[in-house]
């Protein structure tokens, strides 16, 4: 195999055409090996195999400086910098990041995820390289996804103002999760149906390249020509509008054509797009089949016994669904993930009331705000990591003004594989910082289902934050959600709602038994097996599914202040999350007594890595036992300060 004699960049500049070409099918084979067995983004790396070869055999990285916008297409990238033995640990604890990683190679400069960013750090390390002096390529790799990103255009009109020299390789492929969203991408889709395109032009720029070039009016001439010419053929040119030359579009399949394009582009003096066009998912089947996603990323089963994958996701895609069919103000809002957070079928019955405004989620916010202004019920599916981008937003554009905008957050909480920037555990903390912000954290995807017919009807923003993978919600609490809503309410699990105190003098302070677990969303599971380890060694425990976390239940507030300590438990944020709220609105509920003391349990603030959900909570102790132990040492202390 040619690709076991690829250690390094260098290798792939010794091989010929033919070698390239069986080469790039070893890659192809070995990248749909490795993520069918850990999951992955497949699709995308497969239409950018010979982008990538060709990138490599024109620059010296890395020497040369080359960056990957949002990161989930650096496998190859990953494979020709010497780290295919370690795709059998991809994206799993302790291995192969999914993403580039400046600990696993000096190859890799950004820790990425999040998409459009790349341009900003092109920009900011040619500034840095034209400082020192330096001869170095900066070279950004870019998807037709990533470009409809606000920071992608803040970053091109940067560097078309200052000039900076930085290699844009456009990677455009039409999809992002869906088909892009994006004029821009209209009209690159139209050159990439017409195959005579790349011809003519070709044709066209040689017989202007041959003509005799005599003195600077036959020169201005020509790129009058030029000018008319594309006029005729492209579409407006964007790019060349900002001030970024713009080459191409080339076939992103040829490697010598795609290497040909980045000599040339290098010796360009200031910032250029080499435009290259791919296919998503290229060379497998079932990737050239899939004709929404390609194959963009591909899951592996990870749900834990017990619970139910994406059931939250079709819970919320299907009364959504139900709720839209009797409000016709409702309407539902994707940055370019509408199949993940399950918007499909509402784009489907729905077109005319389903917006896919590109990876932009600051503007779906704001579009949001204004829809509801104009007396729409805007709901806005994103994944909770995503959301942090737009909290200036929804602080301002949203809350501020009190509008009636629902954000609907999948993927909240620990969220696994896809490592420290997808963590879904600041979206507690940012939203109890919005004045007028409803907060509800469903334990279960029953529960999510009744949240969601009730926060469609309240006044103000309102946001329902949901795990991938939810429990399932215990038969007795079932049989609750069936026969009624419960509003804005926390639901008592243990003892039963209408059971007895545990133990102590009833009416005195403190009389309903020792502990008092207060579980938000998903950990509500965790602390009914923490209360069961509690309750065999006789240490009396009640537990309250939170529910919403803002407002907080006075009923709950009030339950939890008779107990001896009171445990918060939230897969979010330790610091300024749910647990602090339950903090200060437990001190402020017996102003002049002693307010029992409250544990708080969350994540800290860390950034933490990429492993199983289920396993990254146990090892930050929360899971069952990690809250059980916890009770027992703060119970401990707690005891022999009270006593
Ligand atoms: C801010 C942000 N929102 C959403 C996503 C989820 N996401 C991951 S890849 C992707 C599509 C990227 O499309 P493109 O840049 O065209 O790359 P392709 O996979 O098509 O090569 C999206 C929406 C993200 N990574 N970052």
């Amino acid at each position: 195999m040619i690709l076991d004699t690829i250690s390094s960049p260098a290798d792939l500049k010794e091989l010929g055409p033919d070698q390239l070409l069986l080469l790039a099918g070893e890659i192809r084979e070995f990248i749909v090996d490795a993520v069918t067995r850990t999951g992955g983004h497949l699709g995308s790396n497969l239409g950018a195999v010979e982008l990538t070869l060709a990138v490599h055999r024109v620059f010296d990285s890395p020497r040369d400086i080359i960056l990957w916008d949002t990161g989930h297409q650096a496998y190859v990238h990953k494979l020709v910098t010497g780290r295919k033995d370690g795709f059998a640990t991809l994206r799993q604890a302790g291995g192969l990041s999914g993403y580039p990683s400046r600990k696993e190679s000096e190859h890799d400069w950004v820790e990425n995820s999040h998409a459009s960013t790349i341009l900003s750090y092109a920009h900011g390390l040619a500034a840095a390289v034209e400082q020192a002096g330096a001869d170095r390529r900066v070279i950004a790799v870019v998807g037709d996804g990533a470009m409809t990103g606000g920071m992608a255009f803040e970053a091109l009109n940067n560097l078309g103002h200052s000039g900076r020299r930085v290699i844009i390789i456009l990677n455009d492929n039409g999809r992002s999760y869906a088909p892009t969203v994006s004029r821009l991408g209209e009209s690159l889709t139209r050159l990439r149906a017409n195959p005579s395109y790349v011809q003519t032009r070709n044709w066209m720029e040689q017989a202007l390249r041959d003509l005799p070039a005599v003195g600077s009016y036959a020169q201005l001439g020509m790129q009058g020509l030029r000018a008319a010419f594309r006029e005729v053929l492209e579409p407006r040119d964007f790019f060349e509008d900002l001030g970024v030359r713009h080459i191409g579009p080339i076939d992103g399949h040829d490697i010598a054509g795609m290497e040909q394009a980045l000599r040339d582009a290098v010796a360009n003096d200031g910032p250029i797009v080499v435009h290259v066009l791919t296919q998503k998912g290229r060379g497998y089947g079932p990737a050239e089949d899939d004709e929404i996603q390609c194959l963009h990323d591909l899951k592996v089963q990870t749900a834990a016994p017990g619970s139910v994958p994406a059931s939250c996701t079709e819970a919320f895609s299907s009364t959504l669904l139900d709720l839209a069919d009797r409000h016709p103000q409702i309407v539902a809002i994707t940055a370019a993930m509408a199949g993940p957070t399950g918007l499909l079928p509402f784009q489907a019955r729905y077109p005319d009331r389903f917006f896919d405004v590109g990876i932009a989620e600051q503007h779906a916010v704001t579009a949001a705000a204004g829809m509801a202004m104009g007396g729409l019920r805007p709901v806005v599916a994103v994944y909770s990591t995503f959301f942090s981008r737009a909290f200036d937003q929804a602080n301002l554009d949203v809350g501020l003004h009190g509008l009636p905008v629902l954000f609907a957050l999948d993927r909240a909480g620990i969220t696994g594989d896809d490592g420290p920037s997808h963590h879904g555990v600041l979206d507690l903390v940012l939203t109890l910082t919005i004045p007028g912000m409803t907060i509800f954290a469903p334990s279960s995807a029953e529960d999510l289902e009744a949240m969601l017919r009730t926060a469609v009807d309240l006044d103000g923003p309102a946001v329902i934050r949901w795990p991938k993978n939810a429990p399932v919600a215990p038969a007795h609490v079932l049989a609750e959600l069936t026969t009624a809503g419960r509003g804005l309410d926390a639901r008592r699990l243990r003892p039963a709602a209408g059971g007895s105190p545990v133990s102590g003098a009833a009416g005195s302070f403190r009389s309903y038994g020792s502990v008092c677990i207060l579980a938000v969303g998903k950990m509500v599971a965790a602390a009914l097996e923490a209360a069961d380890e509690l309750t065999a060694e006789g240490i009396d425990t009640t537990v309250w599914d939170v529910r919403v976390v803002k407002p907080l239940d006075p009923a709950m507030l009030a339950d939890a202040a008779r107990h001896q300590l009171v445990v918060s438990v939230e897969d979010g944020l330790r610091v300024g999350g749910a647990g602090s709220a339950i903090v200060d609105a437990i001190a402020a509920l017996s102003p002049g007594r002693q307010a029992p003391p409250v544990l708080v349990l969350g994540t800290p603030a860390a950034y933490i890595p990429q492993g199983k959900a289920n396993q990254l909570l146990a090892d930050l102790g929360l899971d069952g036992p990690g809250v059980a132990g916890a009770v027992r040492a703060a119970r401990h202390d707690a005891v022999l300060q009270l006593d």
